[in-house]
């Protein structure tokens, strides 16, 4: 299994932000230590997500933080990125896994036991469960009920993080349940202080774990 830390998993929105703006609070999730960051774009054409994902991935190299691409296994070719998250609708892990080798990092969403075994088997290195708690970022989802999380913690040996409307004063509902981190894209990328807001939920995170 590979030693990845998705502790503080920070997935990118650049909605509404220019390019240096949206550059600065990446910049800033990483001083606030972030562990891995997936870069999320569903509006851009190819060459576009290329371009930027060049741009993220010079800065992410520079504190040593894995760099996933969602959806996009030709993006994550083209940089050299550390890795892709594919959903339910995407790409299969077991296809990605085949194109991308062994060496790279592949998660994927699921949010069900059965899924999450499917995943796993295909060669998956992390999930991402939910959506917890509604969530105001776009994206089609639904509801994972904090039972079906515990259980996915437990079907599979990989990684497990819980993703959707997560934030510090809400992570509680995480208690006791036994995943290895948290994905959020609006705690921190629409604090006006990214790297307080990452540190802070880092911090509320691993205290939850009893890691602090
Ligand atoms: N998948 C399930 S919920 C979600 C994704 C990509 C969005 C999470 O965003 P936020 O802003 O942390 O609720
Ligand atoms: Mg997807």
């Amino acid at each position: 299994m590979k030693n990845i830390d998705t502790t503080m998993y920070f997935i990118t929105d650049s909605t509404g932000l220019d390019e240096s703006d949206f550059l600065c609070k990446i910049e800033a999730a990483l001083k606030g230590g972030v562990t891995i960051i997936q870069l999320r774009e569903k509006d851009k054409t190819t060459r576009e997500y290329i371009d930027i994902a060049e741009k993220v991935h010079a800065i992410t190299k520079k504190y040593n933080v894995p760099l996933i691409i969602d959806d996009r296994v030709d993006v994550a070719l083209a940089i050299d990125a550390e890795g892709v998250h594919v959903g339910q609708s995407d790409m299969p892990v077991k296809t990605a896994r085949t194109l991308l080798g062994n060496d790279k990092i592949i998660g994927a969403t699921t949010k069900t036991v059965p899924q999450a075994i499917e995943a796993y088997n295909q060669g998956a290195d992390y999930l991402g469960v939910g959506a917890i708690y509604p969530t105001t970022t776009k994206v089609k989802t639904i509801i994972t009920s904090v039972e079906t999380l515990s259980a996915i913690t437990k079907a599979v040996p990989i990684k497990v993080n819980a993703i959707g409307g997560l934030n510090k004063y809400n992570i509680n509902i995480l208690k006791g349940i036994d995943i290895d981190g948290i994905c959020v894209v609006s705690a921190i990328m629409k604090s006006s202080d990214p790297k307080k807001a990452s540190m802070e939920l880092k911090k509320a995170f691993l205290e939850l774990k009893g890691e602090n």
